[in-house]
């Protein structure tokens, strides 16, 4: 992937754990790598194709004047999220701090950290049997697209479904959207789960009815099998209320465990 690259941008900071860092300040020099494709600014001479590397170095500065952080980890952190979430080009970012004045009290050159954050592309099933079911789904999307850690990039049909429990309860509306999201799996679990208790879920009986559902099928490729999470969804294959949609906004997208398109999937169910 093509790269955007910033060298050791040279900023005032007052982050520091000792109290005369924050009064006194040190300079800092921040250097950042955002990755993103270039070949159509490239072909075009046009800066809106692209990311403006002035306007980086201006966020990175702000970033490190206007915080007081105890740890240069937090000052990358904030650093990254804000470059990740500045232009929907940006893929990924590497964001390194060099703290050369560090008081240590010992000679060298410098001390710093170095992280790398990225988009990550999640499949989240959609299911809502109480109340108006169509407002819950509606809702959930939108409260996912406006945190700022997560954008929906697609959203299937919804379809009305039957049940499949053996407790009685009213028909499903499903569906399925695919996410960018700079939460990690555990993280975006614990934001989809607040998500639901704020559309009125209520944990009551596994299979039981609800007012919203939201499930994690997919995240990137990755296959993750804990008591709290199991990515990807261990049941998903088995369930068109979850393959019907999904098929349509990824229908070549491959399960990283079982080596079968969506599609291939969703057929074997069907037979
Ligand atoms: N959990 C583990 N892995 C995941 C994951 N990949 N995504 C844990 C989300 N959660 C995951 O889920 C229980 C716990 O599963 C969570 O706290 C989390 O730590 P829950 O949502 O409280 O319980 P649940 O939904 O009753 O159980 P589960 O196993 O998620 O069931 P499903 O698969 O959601 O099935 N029929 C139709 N037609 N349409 C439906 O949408 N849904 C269900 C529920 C049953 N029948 C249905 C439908
Ligand atoms: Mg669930």
């Amino acid at each position: 992937m093509d790269k955007i690259f910033i060298d050791r941008l040279q900023v005032f900071g007052r982050h520091g754990v000792m109290s005369e860092e924050n009064a006194l300040g040190q300079m800092f020099y921040i250097s950042a790598e955002l990755e993103l494709s270039l070949s159509e600014a490239g072909r075009t001479d046009d800066l809106e194709k692209t990311v403006n590397y002035s306007d980086c170095c201006h966020t990175i500065k702000s970033i490190c004047e206007n915080n007081t952080f105890k740890l240069i980890e937090t000052l990358a952190e904030n650093t990254a999220q804000a470059l990740l979430t500045g232009s929907p080009l940006v893929k990924a970012v590497k964001v390194r701090i060099d703290k050369p004045s560090a008081p240590i009290g010992l000679p060298l050159e410098s001390v710093g950290v170095e992280i790398e954050r990225r988009w990550n592309t999640a499949y989240i099933a959609l299911g809502s049997n109480m109340g108006d079911k169509q407002k819950y789904i509606f809702n959930a999307v939108k409260a996912v697209d406006f945190d700022e850690k997560c954008r929906v990039k697609r959203v299937s049909d919804l379809i009305v479904t039957e049940p499949v429990s053996d407790i009685p309860q009213d028909d499903y509306l499903n569906g399925c959207m695919e996410i960018e999201t700079l939460y990690d799996p555990f993280e975006l679990l614990a934001f989809l789960n607040k998500t639901e208790a704020e559309a009125d879920r209520v944990r009551k009986e596994k299979w039981g009815p609800r007012t919203l559902d939201l499930d994690i099928i997919f995240y990137n490729n990755e296959v993750i099998q804990t008591e709290k999470l199991t990515v990807p969804h261990p049941l998903m294959q088995d369930r068109l209320f979850v393959l019907e949609p999904l098929a349509q906004i990824a229908p070549h997208k491959v399960h990283p465990v079982l080596g079968k398109t969506v599609t291939e999937l969703k057929s074997l169910v069907k037979n």
